[in-house]
């Protein structure tokens, strides 16, 4: 078949819309139409050249959601008519990674998912004069219709909104599943996240529904104090306008009559940036400080920190998809949403039309957007 795509034809340029011919399902794979799809910032990560594993050209977007419309050989959890979100971390509930119950990092797919293939090491998009077009995260959302293997698709409820859930297959998941799943926030804690957009929100989010009682916000735009405070952020830091360091700022902001040490109890780094990084693991608190690492960093970077800190006691740690096993989990959370229990209606600031998705990645840079949702 045929549909109309964004394409991402080289690193750092603009993405092209335009037809592409898309093969039906093999074994095992299902064909979506995709209704909604947002964009994060690893989309533009992956677009501007910084991602080690970008390969061009390629269909990105790894945010959406949509309906099933064909099944391939094989499959029997999903039938055409259900409703679907994409997952770039799959949940195979066979591999030893599954099995493990350690990780949600499913590891079935991931070496042709990271070239570009489907598991079969093929591509289902191809350009109108026939050459290859890689997919990207297993997903290629920035198109009408895509190919994904059954096993990172979750089934959702038909009555939830794909120009909201959508969100779920990324930024809403990743924030709220680093506190709940990776950080085990618990009631009372004192926590730091920094980089206030579309993920660093969704942790606000989560330490508000884990109940810790200081939440504090750190971006370099003044804008996302306002943001931070609708979603329970209880102190903001724009690090331009202190004086000193960072760390030292949020070492005494949580030092207490009790404890003149100071420090946080957990932090998040949501800004991909590695000096960042560092600074969110130095404000934790000596001896049980937990920093977690969400942001994605470009080819190259490494971070450093004095192994002093880690013998003190601060632990250093990462998450992917907010630890979340996608068929598990993401129906669960788009109750969630359908039951009131988690806000994403407002954190939508755009709607665009697949023409002006370029627009989106502007916004993004701007710091106008949370996310930007291109509708089909
Ligand atoms: P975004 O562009 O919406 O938000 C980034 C925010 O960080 C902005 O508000 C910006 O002003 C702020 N910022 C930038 N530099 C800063 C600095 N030095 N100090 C303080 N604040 C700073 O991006 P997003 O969609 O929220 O994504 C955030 C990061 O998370 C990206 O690196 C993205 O690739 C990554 N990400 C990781 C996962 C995962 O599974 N680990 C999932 C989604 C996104
Ligand atoms: N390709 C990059 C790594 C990108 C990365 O870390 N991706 C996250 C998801 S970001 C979603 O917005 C992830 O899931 N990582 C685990 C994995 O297996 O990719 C690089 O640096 O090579
Ligand atoms: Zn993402």
């Amino acid at each position: 078949m045929r549909t109309r795509a964004a394409v991402a034809l080289a690193a750092g340029k603009p993405l092209e819309i335009m037809e592409v011919n898309l093969e039906g399902p093999k074994k095992g794979e299902v064909l979506i139409e995709i209704k909604a799809t947002g964009l994060c910032h690893t989309d533009e990560f992956t677009r501007s050249g910084a991602d080690p594993e970008g390969i061009f050209p390629c269909i990105l977007g790894h945010e959406g959601a949509g309906i099933v419309i064909e099944v391939g050989e094989g499959v029997t959890t999903l039938k055409p008519g259900d409703h679907v979100i994409p997952l770039y971390t799959p949940e195979c509930r066979e591999c030893p990674s599954c099995l493990s119950q350690k990780t949600n990092l499913c590891t079935s797919i991931r070496s042709t998912q990271g070239q570009g293939l489907m598991p079969d090491g093929t591509t289902r998009f191809s350009m109108l004069d026939g050459t290859p077009i890689y997919h990207y995260m297993g997903c290629s959302t920035f198109a009408n219709h895509t190919v994904m293997p059954e096993i990172a698709l979750a089934k959702v409820d038909p009555a939830a909104p794909f120009d909201k859930i959508c969100y779920i297959g990324c930024g809403v998941t990743t924030g709220i599943g680093a506190v709940l799943n990776t950080a085990k926030v618990e009631i009372g804690a004192k926590a730091v996240v920094f980089g206030l957009g579309g993920i660093g929100l969704n942790v606000i989010q989560g330490l508000k529904m884990a109940g810790a009682d200081m939440i504090i916000g750190v971006d370099l735009n003044n804008d996302k104090k306002e943001w931070g405070e609708k979603f329970g952020m209880t102190h903001f830091v724009n690090p331009k306008e202190i004086e000193g360091s960072v760390v030292q700022h949020i070492v005494d902001l949580t030092k207490t009559p009790f404890d003149q040490i100071g420090g946080a109890d957990y932090s998040f780094d949501c800004t991909g940036n590695v000096k960042v990084m560092r600074d969110a693991l130095e404000c934790t608190h000596r001896g049980w400080g937990v920093s977690v690492v969400i942001g994605v960093a470009p080819a190259g970077a490494e971070i450093q920190t004095r192994p002093f800190q880690l013998v003190t006691g601060r632990v250093w740690k990462g998450t992917a998809f907010g630890g979340a096993r996608g068929r598990t989990d993401v129906p669960k959370i788009v109750d969630w949403y359908m039951q009131g229990k988690i806000e994403i209606d407002s954190m939508i600031t755009h709607k665009l039309k697949l023409e002006e998705i370029n627009k989106g990645f502007d916004l993004m840079h701007e710091g106008k957007s949370i996310r930007a949702v291109v509708e089909f």
